[in-house]
């Protein structure tokens, strides 16, 4: 089929893809290549995905630019250029435009539109989907490229409607600039995002009033711009670049140390920290093999974060204030620009909502157990409903009416074959989906993976005239308890963060995300194809295939 058939006011179409980020649009070139009719459809007015939403002041993604990208074409690599070491949103944005038009994805992009619901039709083995504009769209194929961390929390505060200001949420920021200058602002929140924006609105706000409820480790991006020459070698480098990242655990070409943090004394891991410390970026969580499995290691390195903010921020009770005690590294890894030093600034103040929480928001600003503190600006840097949220947001139902929010008893009970397909729910695929390795992997490289995996799948099933494919009970049993099981040989599953529900009230605790490293689950996704798609049922309504 070459273009959507309408039949009775329901476009017809091969496959249905939501969302226009990375996930959707490489989806859609490689759909569209095997010649499939597909169009994806998304709620914005433009392509991104999270980086369409994520315009706030400093918003930058933490994986270095050379390994951030597409490497399904060499061609698309050599004609971009990085500016710096991190991207920065608006660079990633023209990245992802740039791609849209290189391949002319646009005309099978359906923007503004939003899917409501999907329902699997057991008769005609077909997926009916509805967007919010009541338009009906018959599929064959539903996939989901929603993002792992999508849909925004807005914390269920007292009062926010009477308050007389504005108020933003970093992940759905505005497109024209927000003017900060001579004004009181307030942020809630300091994540990745927080970490980022902090430092950025201090430099232009009267006052910034920063209300922390958890403190984070910070590591220093020092991120610059590249050289001519580093941009050359990345370039003629292009080949044995995509064979590392492949391969490797975490979608980029960092390599884990080859020892345990104890086998060093405590002089030698000083340096090994410092080197990697004044290096930037991540290098830090890896530069030993078991930080993030052993508690005695996980407090060598996080000891070590500590003392440097006690160096950095001069009031000793503002370092007080800013220094974790979780295991670092198992809530989400930060790297920053000038983060600690923006404490030293006259014009921030440090508010601890643990201590005094956050009792309402006033019209004039925010109200803690402590005082109101009045406020022309308040951002909200609190995160995401992650792994599941962007999912439930929708009515997707599967076989006898079943809802992937019942089946997965609202996150308590998540469960999914490869982190990419679910019992029950024939013929759909989530790119990046719980329990695979997504956001602890470099996400366009985890992406690419399942795009090719999944359309390898689909042109298995158009090769061998199957009409429906679905993960067997018992295998997608088997893979959660795996998943689990390595889960628990981490520090992750014992701290609470976004990663384990815990930032979402009334979300049911878990940790759904593959831990087992990219590369071994490139190689499981492949082995299971190759053996004929093991632990799926393929079916043709003429007889059934396994
Ligand atoms: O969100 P977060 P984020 N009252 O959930 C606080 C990716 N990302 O948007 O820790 C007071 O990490 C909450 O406090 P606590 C990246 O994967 C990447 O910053 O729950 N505070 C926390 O401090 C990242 O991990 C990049 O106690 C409240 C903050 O809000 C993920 O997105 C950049 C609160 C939320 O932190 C999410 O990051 C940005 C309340 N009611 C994002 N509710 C890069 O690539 C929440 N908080 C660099």
């Amino acid at each position: 089929m070459d273009s959507a058939k309408m039949e009775n006011q329901t476009t017809t179409l091969d496959a249905v893809v939501i969302g226009a980020g990375f996930s959707g649009l490489y989806m859609l070139y490689r759909l569209r290549e095997a010649g499939l009719s597909v169009r994806v459809y998304d709620a914005a007015d433009g392509v991104g995905g999270v980086w369409y939403w994520n315009r706030y002041p400093g918003a930058r993604c933490d994986s270095e630019s050379i390994y951030y990208n597409y490497t399904f074409s060499e061609e698309l690599y050599k004609e971009w250029t990085w500016k710096s070491k991190y991207p920065e949103q608006p660079d990633i944005l023209r990245y992802l435009n740039f791609v849209a038009d290189k391949f002319d994805l646009r005309p099978d992009i359906q923007f503004k539109t939003r899917i409501k619901s999907a329902e699997f039709d057991e008769t005609a083995n077909r997926w009916q989907i509805r967007t919010d504009g009541d338009e009906t769209i018959s599929a064959k194929y539903f996939i989901t490229g929603v993002g792992c961390i999508s849909t925004a929390n807005i914390p269920n505060i007292k009062g926010l409607n009477s308050f007389k200001g504005k108020w933003y949420h970093t992940g759905h920021w505005p497109h024209e600039k927000v003017d900060f200058s001579g004004k009181r602002v307030g942020i809630i929140g300091t994540g990745s995002s927080g970490v980022q924006a902090i430092p950025v609105i201090a430099n232009e706000a009267a006052h910034l009033t920063v209300f922390q409820r958890t403190p984070q480790y910070s590591v220093p991006a020092r991120n610059r711009p590249y050289t001519e020459e580093e941009i050359l070698q990345a370039k003629a480098n292009f080949s044995e670049m995509k064979r590392q990242v492949r391969a490797s655990f975490g979608g980029t070409t960092a390599k884990i140390g080859d020892r345990p943090a104890l086998e060093d004394s405590f002089e030698e891991r000083q340096k090994v920290f410092g080197d990697a410390w004044d290096a930037g970026g991540h290098a830090i969580l890896t530069c030993y093999n078991d930080l993030l499995a052993s508690e005695e290691a996980n407090e060598t390195v996080s000891e070590f974060i500590r003392s440097k903010i006690h160096e950095i921020v001069e009031d000793p009770e503002t370092a007080n204030k800013l220094t974790p005690y979780y295991y670092y590294g198992t809530k989400r890894a930060i790297i920053d620009t000038d983060y600690y030093e923006t404490f030293n600034r006259s014009n921030v103040s440090l508010v601890d909502v643990k201590k005094a929480p956050i009792e309402e928001i006033t019209s004039k600003g925010i109200r803690t157990t402590d005082g109101e503190y009045e406020l022309d600006v308040i951002v909200f840097a609190t995160g995401y409903d992650g792994m599941t949220g962007s999912l439930f947001k929708m009515d997707i139902l599967g076989r006898d009416g079943v809802s992937l929010k019942e089946k997965w008893e609202n996150g308590a009970a998540t469960r999914t074959y490869l982190g990419m397909t679910s019992a029950g729910f024939p013929n759909m695929f989530m790119i990046t989906g719980p329990e695979s390795p997504s956001v602890l992997g470099n996400m366009p490289i985890t992406i690419e993976q399942h795009v090719e995996w999944i359309t390898d799948c689909i042109n298995y099933l158009r090769e061998h005239e199957v009409d429906v494919i679905e993960a067997k009970p018992d295998a997608e049993a088997e893979w959660s308890k795996h998943c689990g099981e390595l889960a628990d040989t981490t520090l992750y599953t014992k701290v609470e963060s976004w990663y384990t529900g815990a930032n979402i009230e009334g979300k049911a605790l878990g940790f759904q995300i593959y831990v087992g490293g990219y590369g071994p689950y490139h190689q499981k996704c492949a082995e299971i194809a190759k053996n004929g798609y093991e632990g799926f049922t393929l079916k043709s309504t003429q007889k059934s295939l396994l």
